[in-house]
């Protein structure tokens, strides 16, 4: 695997420095300071990159290219928007970019209620609670019609969650939540995402998943010309929140993305954090079956209970065979003949950055930590096997 480490850009604690000493070959970045929508412009790009290669690595992803909330309700100046990404992608070919990450997950990316859960070993990790995360949906953002999403019994224990939390504990929770928005270090406050929710009135699964094939009937074919890998992230968590539909959670939908516009650029970003999440999500199927079609992957485990609780696990550990995943991953790439790059997603807050402000699952030392026992478990496996 092509050993990639996110970075966001200048205003990221962590430097590039920094992730040159984690041993990658690669940088994952994006052009955080252009607003979602516009042109990304030939100079920028470039800078960008001279930017990442004089730090002595290789622009090697786009995580992201994101897509505006316009192209994904079919409303406002989403034609315009269209026209943009199209000639974004041109641009960032003309670059000598290969792979270009987008999301499809309206309004929110990922979604937790706790940044900062301690594990037994003193390090954080990611947690999301269901019943804090039904608390903060009845009875912080009060959110229309919450109520007929949840069970009486989860209803009953979000409550008695819900009052069992001091003032502080409230604050916290409806800021983790909404962290996964975009431009979110301004605080979004509860009106503003109410308001953003109802945009989403009548746009149901069916429809997003026809806007979203739309989008790629559009801009595959210029992927295509500009010899561009596109490859979507899924959901974070792989199911519906806070009423608003997503449609890149299941083995189902990415069929149906796939062979909606079949074509080689036409791919995934396979985050086994975000779809292990699901138990019926069968990794390894999902890999064999779609394996031609994935352009990057994140490496990320979780352990889930009955409950619908997860916690974001070291990488090695949790629900996912890590050891099972990267085998297939080989055998791929063998049949393939290409480095798919890889990165650690996310990883434990730990050591010294204990004490950093540091992006909530990106700060150095987990990461690193992550890449190494990733890239020691491939070359262990590949050279068992001979590969
Ligand atoms: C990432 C996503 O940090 C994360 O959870 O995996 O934010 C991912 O970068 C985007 O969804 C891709 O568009
Ligand atoms: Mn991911």
């Amino acid at each position: 695997m092509q050993q990639t480490m996110r970075w966001f850009g200048p205003n990221d604690p962590v430097s590039l420095a920094d992730i040159r000493q984690s041993g990658c070959e690669g940088v994952a970045t994006a052009l955080h300071h252009i607003p979602v929508g516009e042109i990304w412009q030939l100079d920028e790009i470039n800078k960008r990159k001279q930017q990442v290669e004089d730090a002595g690595m290789c622009w090697t992803v786009i995580e992201s290219l994101p897509v505006s909330e316009d192209i994904k309700k079919q409303s406002g100046i989403f034609l315009l928007h269209i026209e943009n990404y199209k000639q974004s992608l041109r641009n960032v070919s003309a670059c000598g970019l290969k792979v270009v990450t987008y999301n499809f997950m309206p309004i929110i990316d990922w979604m937790r209620t706790d940044v900062s859960y301690t594990m037994p070993d003193g390090s954080k990790a990611l947690y999301f609670e269901r019943s804090a995360f039904i608390a903060f949906d009845l009875y912080l953002l009060e959110r229309p019609r919450a109520g007929k999403d949840y069970t009486e019994v989860e209803t009953m224990k979000a409550k008695q969650r819900f009052n069992g939390m001091t003032g502080a504990e409230k604050e916290t929770l409806f800021k983790n939540a909404l962290l996964g928005l975009p431009g979110s270090e301004e605080q979004f406050t509860e009106e503003q995402i109410l308001t953003a929710l109802k945009t989403y009135n009548g746009i149901d699964e069916v429809k997003l998943k026809q806007n979203l094939f739309y989008f790629l009937q559009q801009i595959i074919p210029v992927a295509e010309e500009c010899d561009l890998k596109m490859a979507i992230h899924p959901d974070d968590p792989p199911y519906p929140v806070l009423g608003l539909p997503r449609i890149v959670s299941t083995e189902q939908d990415a069929e149906d993305i796939l062979s909606a516009i079949p074509s080689p650029a036409n791919g995934l970003c396979f985050c086994t954090g975000s779809l292990g999440v699901r138990p019926d999500n069968n990794l390894m199927k999902m890999l064999k079956r779609f394996g031609s079609h994935i352009h990057f992957l994140h490496l990320r485990n979780t352990t889930r209970d009955s409950e619908g609780n997860f916690y974001e696990a070291n990488h090695l550990e949790g629900d996912t065979d890590m050891y099972a995943v990267i085998r297939e991953i080989l055998m791929i790439m063998k049949q393939r003949n290409i480095s798919i790059p890889m990165r650690p997603d996310h990883g434990h807050q730990m050591l010294d950055d204990l004490m950093k402000k540091t992006n909530p699952g990106y700060s150095a030392i987990g990461r690193l930590r992550g890449l190494a026992e990733l890239r020691g478990l491939e070359l262990g496996i590949s050279k068992s096997l001979n590969l």
